[in-house]
C-alpha cells in the first residue's frame, strides 16, 4: 500500500456537538497521522467551490447554507490507503445506512448533515488539499 494524503472536514453538526476529539481518535487509532489542521468559518465561496461538483444538484444551496453555518475543521490525514481507508472509517453518506462503529453512524444527524467528508480519489484529494492548504508543497 502506498503512503497517501486525504483531505478530511468535520462538519458544522459535529463541531457544534463537540465531537472534534472522539472523531480525530477514529483517525489516529487507524493509523492516520494529521499533518495539517485548521479550525474555520467557511465563506459561501469557498464552500460553493469546494462542492462544485454538485453544482447542479437539487440540495446545493442547502449544502453550502449547512457548510457555513458553523466552524469546520479541515485537517490532511496521512498514511497507507489513507483515501481509502478514511471512507471506511466515515461510512455510507446517509448515516442510516452506515456500518456500525463507522464515524457517520455514531456521530452524523442526517444525510445533510453527516458529520465528516472526506476525498474520494486521488485526484479529488489533490484538489482539496491544494484549495485549502495552498503553501504546503
Ligand atoms: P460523500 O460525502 O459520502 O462523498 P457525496 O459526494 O455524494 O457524498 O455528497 C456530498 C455531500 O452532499 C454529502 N457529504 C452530503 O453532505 C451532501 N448530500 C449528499 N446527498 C444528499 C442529499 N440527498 N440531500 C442533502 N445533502 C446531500
Amino acid at each position: 500500500m502506498t503512503q497517501e494524503r486525504t483531505l478530511s472536514i468535520i462538519k458544522p453538526d459535529a463541531t457544534a456537538r463537540n465531537f472534534v476529539g472522539k472523531i480525530l481518535a477514529h483517525f489516529e487509532n487507524a493509523g492516520l497521522s494529521i499533518v495539517a489542521a485548521k479550525m474555520v468559518t467557511l465563506t459561501p465561496e469557498q464552500a460553493g467551490e469546494f462542492y462544485a461538483q454538485h453544482k447542479e444538484r437539487p440540495f446545493f444551496g442547502e449544502l453550502v447554507d449547512y457548510m457555513v453555518s458553523g466552524r469546520v475543521l479541515i485537517s490532511i490525514l496521512e498514511g497507507n490507503d489513507a483515501i481509502n481507508l478514511n471512507r471506511t472509517l466515515m461510512g455510507a453518506t446517509d448515516p442510516k445506512k452506515a456500518d456500525p462503529g463507522t464515524i457517520r453512524n455514531l456521530y452524523a444527524e442526517s444525510i445533510a448533515a453527516n458529520a465528516v467528508h472526506g476525498s474520494d480519489s486521488p485526484e479529488a484529494a489533490a484538489r482539496e488539499i491544494k484549495l485549502f492548504f495552498p503553501e504546503l508543497k
